[in-house]
């Protein structure tokens, strides 16, 4: 079966060059297969077939899409933004929802695989040059691991090392980051997809073998899932579940822990990446906006908050007066409690809490951050108005 994936990944390249064929094997029925209930997170999946990014829901709707012609990775950000490894482009990019670029590390032959680490810093494998790279948001390389075959996807682990799916040297191997082998799995048949889970044991695809296999430390299969073709990723979900792009069978399963498939995306075109993407992380937290035409009015900020309390907004607004540039509310956090409601923004009905800061000044901008989250907006002419932030989901009214 080594050929058949070789001739897989030979396809792939060839695919890079070759548009026009891939347009024209875009037109497929998705059908959707729901054997017992999921839950209600959406699925993001790079369909290489087609090269688009295509997120569906559960019963298999199409709720986003981005266009792109050849992408191998993409993965929801948690400012939602998601993150592309766009082989047409040489790039790994992050778009917004609207699919505009704002940020791009480009000069990448071929990234099959890139992932947003905790430190801001892009993981990236770089399979025509051997490596995988770690780039700061310059896209300077702050960490190298040169010497591979073909690495196909790699993750990095909660204490520092990177796992490699390595796939020409048929092997998973976790570095230091010193690039030192710490840890191998080896015989295995170009391994495409590697993942460290949270019991310390390794989901490996074992794409030329046609299975994803679990194992643990001493490299002993613990699970497997057989019967798949050419299998591209795999991720363990939180329900314990495992989530596969099954790459030539055109579909995207979910097993449980003895195999049985209990949903399935099928009449896909070629997924090479699938990832659940939490509720939570599907619709953007924050929101500001100024009205048009204002030139005395108001900027909100939107932030959606799952419950309890809210605490330490970042907040922080810059405006300029005339030719001199003012700080108004230099920075600081804010706590919010439940119910506090000072204003309600008009012509919304999300208000649950809210905070109210005055400012003036004729160009500027504002920046909120919380948990993670960030979002800024400028402005330009004359404003005296307010800044007011609500949550939009606030907790549930008892
Ligand atoms: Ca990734
Ligand atoms: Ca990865
Ligand atoms: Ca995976």
């Amino acid at each position: 079966m080594k050929t058949k994936i070789e001739v897989c990944l030979v396809f792939m390249i060839l695919l890079i060059g070759s548009t026009s064929v891939i347009a024209a094997t875009s037109n497929v029925q998705k059908s959707y297969d729901k054997m017992s209930s999921s839950n209600e997170n959406t699925t993001l999946i790079t369909e290489f077939g087609t090269g688009e990014i295509n997120e569906y829901n559960e019963s298999g709707t199409l709720i986003w899409s981005y266009p792109a012609i050849n992408t191998c990775d993409a993965e929801r950000l948690q400012n939602r933004n998601t993150l592309i490894a766009d082989a047409s482009l040489n790039s790994v990019i992050e778009v917004n929802e609207n699919g505009g670029i704002v940020w791009q590390k480009s000069g990448i032959n071929l990234p099959l695989d890139a992932d947003r680490l905790q430190n801001g810093n892009t993981l990236i494998t770089d399979p025509a040059n051997n490596r995988v790279i770690e780039v700061n948001v310059k896209g300077e390389i702050d960490w190298e691991k040169d010497g591979l075959n073909y690495p196909v996807k790699a993750q990095r682990l909660e204490n520092g090392n990177t796992l490699i799916a390595d796939a020409y040297d048929h092997r998973v191997i976790e570095v230091n980051a010193a690039g030192d082998i710490v840890w191998q799995k080896t015989d295995l048949s170009q391994p495409c997809d590697a993942e460290r889970l949270q019991d310390g044991n390794t989901l490996i695809c074992d794409a030329g073998d046609n299975r994803v296999i679990e194992i643990n430390a001493d490299g002993d299969i613990v699970w497997e899932k057989d019967g798949l073709n050419g299998p591209m990723d795999a991720n363990r979900l939180e329900n314990g579940n495992t989530l596969i792009a099954d790459y030539l069978n055109n579909r995207v399963i979910e097993v449980n822990n003895i195999g049985e498939i209990i949903w399935q995306l099928s009449g896909l075109n070629l997924p090479r990446s699938v990832e659940r993407v939490k509720p939570e992380l599907s619709m953007n937290p924050l929101y500001m906006f100024i009205p048009n035409s204002v030139s005395i009015g108001k900027i909100c900020a939107y932030i959606r908050n799952n419950g309890g309390n809210l605490s330490n907004i970042y907040w922080e607004i810059n405006v300029t007066a005339g030719l001199t540039k003012k700080s108004y509310f230099a920075n600081g956090t804010i706590s919010l409690l439940k119910g506090d409601i000072t204003e309600v923004c008009t012509g919304n009905s999300f208000g649950k809490t809210a905070i109210k800061l005055r400012f003036g000044g004729i160009s500027g901008y504002v920046l909120v951050k919380i948990e993670g989250f960030e979002t800024k907006i400028e402005f330009s002419g004359f404003i005296f108005g307010r800044i007011i932030i609500i949550t939009e989901y606030g907790p549930s009214e008892e």
